[in-house]
């Protein structure tokens, strides 16, 4: 169970320098394998069959300096029959710097899917960020079924490192919902599109460790702590539905990270992360030698709709070097919480002005009530069969020549998008996921103002109630997935695929044969295999 703590050695074994460089990119420093498979696991005691990276989950972590050039080779070994055996890779928050194969990994956007037997590598090139990433299936609602892991990539030069003393593999935090279904992506998604009401996990797993009702008392998670140390958490959130509170009884968590941006300190006792956010913060262990919850119940999504699931249960323990081996002897707090993360004070640590818009679209999330029939400006997208990068390749340049359910918005190059996501009145949060770039998150939905001045920059933000406004640039050419993270969602329409200046596209990318050669191997593939 837990697993996280015992994967430094593997991921050691998986990191081993590649020997021939790929033709496109400098040599890549880092090379990792994911093999993807089959296994029957029980991470919350529950034994179950899943989509797993090297047999594990959550899947290894792959840890990179800023700087190296990262290259995964993803061999898919899966045979079950009730799951997806096809996948896709999406190394969630890079941007691939020099765009050889812009956003790589959205199946239909930017690939075909890589089916069972075959092997796929996707060269990233040098990486110009620093901070918490994580990797997961983009293919259907697949990463549920437990192909996700953390991609941490460290800046030995952090402008912020004088406020931690400890940052490693011992201190990444993955919160993950769990359903003990193994027919999510064939039979529930399709019940959820039917009827608008997304199957409840069954439990929410805390770096690869939950319980559920009835279940068997299987060990929390522990994150061992000596006192007087300063520990960098790298939170991440790999759920596909549930939002999380995160709070460490007795602790204050000091956020200096949001989606790899780095922030200006920033104090809270709680924070509230969405599906596909990642934060990064300085717990001191500064109290008494003992052992503490780390909590995170979550809210909403009806837990009572699945009698396994109780938020009593998503917890883990901060245990302090000279404790007993025991669990805390308080009741678990599930908040809410005093002095919790309001988005809109959060701060970069080097501001940045939001360049003013050049072009304003106003973006509508609805839903068709009684399915699950999601729509961006009343289009519900469907992935097409030819990905959109191929199409630009083939000389597709604006708008009508995509269908469409493909929701495709055709941007020029090098100019400012302004997205504004009116008010609503829908309880669903959605938290809307770039890829490509960062956007200039210019009003978050905890706020009514508009900050143009010193706008925090993130990849994930909530399209909540109250509304929201960003900003980003068309300056990298090719398309670029723009979606829901609550993968359900996604997979019933609820995303757009951004197209920066398709000219731009056809001049500077130019895929290679194994890419070439990914759709004709799908297309071939029976029905099953997909
Ligand atoms: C999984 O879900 C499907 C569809 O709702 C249902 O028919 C099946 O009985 C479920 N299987 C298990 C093991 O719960
Ligand atoms: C993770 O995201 C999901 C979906 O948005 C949410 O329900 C859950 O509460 C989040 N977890 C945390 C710890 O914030
Ligand atoms: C939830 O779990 C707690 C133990 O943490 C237990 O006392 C409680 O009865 C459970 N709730 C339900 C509805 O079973
Ligand atoms: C876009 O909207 C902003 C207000 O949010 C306005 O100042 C700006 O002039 C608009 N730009 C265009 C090109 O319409
Ligand atoms: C194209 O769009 C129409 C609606 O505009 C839709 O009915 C049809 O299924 C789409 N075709 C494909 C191949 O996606
Ligand atoms: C969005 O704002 C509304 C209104 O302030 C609030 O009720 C809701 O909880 C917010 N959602 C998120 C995800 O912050
Ligand atoms: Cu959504």
């Amino acid at each position: 169970m837990l697993q996280a703590f015992v994967l430094s050695a593997v991921l050691l074994a998986a990191l081993k320098p590649v020997a021939s460089a790929a033709a496109v990119f400098p040599p890549p420093a880092k090379h990792v394998t994911l093999n993807v498979g089959n296994a029957q696991l029980a991470p919350d005691g529950f034994s179950r069959s899943t989509v797993v990276v090297n047999g594990q989950y959550p899947g290894p972590p792959i840890l990179v300096n800023k700087g190296d050039s990262l290259s995964v080779t993803v061999n898919n070994r899966l045979t079950d029959p009730t799951m997806r055996r096809s996948t896709s890779l999406d190394l969630d928050g890079l941007f691939s710097p020099t765009s050889e194969l812009p956003d790589e990994g959205s199946p239909f956007v930017t690939q075909c899917p890589i089916g069972p037997g075959a092997s796929y590598t996707y060269d990233h090139g040098a990486i110009d960020q620093a901070g918490t990433f994580w990797y997961h299936s983009q293919l259907s609602i697949q990463y549920i079924d437990g192909f996700r892991g953390p991609l941490i990539v460290y800046d030995p030069n952090d402008p912020l490192k004088s406020l931690y003393d400890v940052d490693d593999v011992n201190t990444i935090i993955q919160l993950g919902d769990w359903w003990h279904n193994t027919t999510l992506s064939p039979t529930m998604l399709p019940q959820y599109e039917a009827t608008g009401i997304i199957p409840v996990s069954d439990s929410s797993t805390i770096n690869g460790a939950a319980r559920y009702n009835g279940g068997p008392a299987v060990p929390w998670s522990v994150v061992n702590v000596v006192k007087g140390k300063r520990y960098r958490l790298r939170l991440i959130n790999e759920s596909a539905r549930n939002v999380v509170t995160f709070n460490v009884e007795g602790h204050s968590l000091n956020i200096i990270e949001a989606d790899g941006e780095a922030l200006v300190p920033h104090v809270v006792n709680a924070l509230d992360m969405l599906a596909g956010q990642r934060y990064s913060v300085v717990l001191t262990a500064n109290q008494p030698i003992a052992n503490y919850w780390i909590q995170t119940p979550f809210v909403g999504g009806a837990p009572a709709r699945n009698l396994n699931q109780n938020i009593t249960l998503s917890r883990a323990i901060l245990r302090y070097a000279g404790a007993p081996i025991a669990d805390p002897t308080t009741p678990m707090d599930v908040g809410p919480f005093p002095e919790s993360l309001v988005e809109a004070e959060l701060r970069p640590l080097v501001p940045q002005a939001a360049p003013p818009a050049d072009v304003n679209v106003t973006l509508d999330l609805e839903v068709i009530a009684g399915q699950a029939i999601w729509t961006v400006n009343g289009v519900s997208f469907l992935p097409p069969k030819t990905p959109t990068l191929m199409k630009v390749l083939e000389g597709a340049s604006t708008a009508a020549d995509f269908n469409a359910t493909e929701n495709t918005f055709v941007f020029p190059a090098h100019k400012t998008i302004q997205f504004t996501f009116p008010e609503n009145d829908d309880d669903d949060a959605h938290p809307l996921h770039m890829h490509g770039q960062n956007f200039w998150l210019i009003k978050p939905n905890s706020t009514d103002v508009i900050n143009t001045v010193d706008p925090i920059k993130r990849d994930t933000a909530a399209a909540g109630a109250n509304g929201m406004i960003l900003r980003f640039r068309t300056d990298k050419p090719g398309p670029f997935h723009f979606h829901c993270h609550i993968f359900w969602h996604y997979q019933a329409g609820l995303a757009t695929v951004l197209l920066n200046d398709p000219a731009g596209t056809r001049a500077q990318v130019h895929p290679d044969a194994a890419w070439e050669g990914l759709c004709p191997a799908y297309n071939a593939l029976p029905a099953d295999e997909q």
